[in-house]
């Protein structure tokens, strides 16, 4: 049975409200292209109001402002028992509109409520220093919340998104203006009614739903918004740069794409690494921005990986999220179905060897059994452009070095992995890929304690652990006049 969907209306001020336009969206079931709900479709009018709903929340007299740091984490704790509380529905709603298999949603929701407890125990551990500084003076510095941050969401992962970006926002102190994709808008209204009840104080979380060109641009152009997190495309991400350099020089902090390298040495335990390195690729139907797109494996088991491989991404079975016994769904809409399946195309027409999958699955709903490519080289598009879709790439390579230099031959910098049972080569490896995050012998590992971002053109900036949370702060020095003493 399908999920019952709460909320369809902005949520400003803590309450629910129609745009100021009148104006609704469809939103969509992935599994059928059937409309599931119709959504309230924000635009500047109502990105203004929410914006001034959380510059009052923001203000130095506001209950937000005047609450003790640990009241603050306190309301985070409660937040999470109701996250935890909720999460079968959650998951439900997110596999609904989303197309993500329902038991991986209930993992992500699962392992979400870790990531609001961390951020509800760094409530009042965001401290300054004491500075040494010359002259006679007593220096120390305060790390106090930008202000005002807009969070624009993707669709690949809404809840998890939401709740990375939202709690370690608040754990600083700041208030927020949320922008869900327009794919994926009811996770989001469901979370912000759980804060609510949790206790926030109105005007700290605001979310409104709609589209980039609209919501989107007027949050990123608006002169009271002090921050925008954003996670979502490259041509994006560098709009939004753009935004804040012709607005108020707000503080930009982006996770874009990626075009991540896996490494496979002669010496990997192939019934480890070939799991390992399938699952890197098609989990949620590669539509995830770490997804390890090229898969490099070494000369001497190069033809012995590929028929493993092959013979896994055979087994995976693809259908209705729903179904406890199906492991890939459908990707999140026709328009990502046709663009994946295009470098499915374009990948045969350079030479790349199709060795199974790469095709619709039935005339309903976006599937596609995933595909395996051999004789892959690094000047084929599929090897070099994010796909986002469900489609591993395997190259061939002789030596560490040369691996290494041709998984740093990209503008993306996300993530990498290596298997081996050589030490030297995974740290070795480690110390010279340009890469945010790297796994060693495993992959996709996340918590919440762990920063993750880019180098290069993967991003700006972390999300999680410490470093995300300073990102949210803006440093200030007092120096107080020491008048000498005899
Ligand atoms: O992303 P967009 P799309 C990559 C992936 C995918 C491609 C396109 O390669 O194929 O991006 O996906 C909002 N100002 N990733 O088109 O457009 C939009 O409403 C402000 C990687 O869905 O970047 C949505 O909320 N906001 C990725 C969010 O930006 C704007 C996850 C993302 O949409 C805007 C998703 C604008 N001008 C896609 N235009 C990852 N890094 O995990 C759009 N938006």
């Amino acid at each position: 049975m399908a999920p019952e969907i709460k909320y369809t209306k902005l949520f400003i001020d803590n309450e629910w409200v129609d745009a100021k336009s009148g104006k609704t969206f469809e939103t969509y079931s992935p599994h059928d292209g059937s409309v599931i709900a119709r959504v309230a479709e924000a635009d500047k009018e109502d990105v203004d109001l929410a914006v001034a709903a959380a510059k009052r929340a923001f203000h130095r007299n506001s209950e937000w402002r005047q609450m003790d740091a640990s009241k603050r984490g306190e309301i985070l704790y409660k937040f999470s028992d109701l996250v935890e509380r909720d999460q079968t529905y959650l998951a439900e709603l997110e596999s609904y509109n989303n197309g993500m298999v329902l038991a991986h949603a209930k993992t992500f929701v699962g392992g979400t409520v870790g990531t609001v407890r961390f951020f509800a125990s760094c409530a009042d551990k965001v401290t300054g220093e004491t500075i040494p500084a010359d002259g006679e003076v007593f220096s120390y510095t305060l790390r106090q919340p930008v202000g005002v941050c807009a969070l624009i969401l993707p669709w690949n992962a809404p809840i998890a998104m939401f709740l990375s970006k939202v709690c370690t926002a608040l754990a600083a102190g700041c208030t927020v203006v949320v922008k869900p994709a327009e794919q994926t808008p009811l996770t989001a209204l469901v979370l912000a009614a759980l804060l609510a009840e949790a206790g926030l104080p109105k005007g700290v979380v605001n979310v409104v739903t709609g589209f980039g060109p609209g919501a989107g641009t007027s949050l990123t152009h608006h002169s009271d918004v002090a921050k925008v997190s954003f996670t979502g495309s490259l041509e994006v991400g560098k709009l939004i740069q753009q935004a804040s350099g012709a607005s108020n020089l707000k503080r930009v902090t982006l996770e874009l794409g990626g075009k991540s390298p896996l490494i496979i040495m002669n010496d990997a335990d192939l019934n480890v690494a070939v799991p390992y390195a399938a699952n890197a690729v098609f989990f949620l139907q590669g539509q995830i921005c770490i997804a390890a797109s090229r898969l490099f494996v070494q000369s001497g088991i190069y033809d012995k990986f590929v028929e493993a491989a092959v013979k896994y991404a055979q087994s995976i079975k693809v259908g209705n999220p729903a179904d406890p016994t199906t492991q890939n769904g459908p990707q999140v809409d026709e328009t990502m179905m046709n663009k994946v399946l295009g470098y499915i195309e374009k990948g045969k027409q350079e030479g790349a060897k199709l060795l199974c999958g790469g095709y619709r699955v039935g005339t309903s709903g976006y599937y596609i059994q995933p595909a395996v490519f051999a004789n892959v080289t690094d000047d084929m598009t599929i090897a070099k452009e994010e796909i986002f879709g469900p489609v591993q790439s395997i190259l061939k390579f002789d030596t560490l070095e040369e691996a290494i230099d041709r998984a740093n031959a990209t503008n993306y910098g996300l993530a990498a992995g290596i298997f081996t049972s050589n030490l030297n080569n995974a740290l070795q490896f480690s110390k010279h890929v340009e890469a945010g995050t790297v796994w060693v012998n495993t992959y996709l590992h996340f918590a919440p304690q762990q920063p993750f971002g880019g180098f290069k053109e993967s991003g700006i900036g972390r999300e999680n652990g410490v470093d995300s949370l300073l990102a949210y702060t803006e440093v200030k020095t007092v120096a107080v006049n020491l008048p000498k003493i005899v």
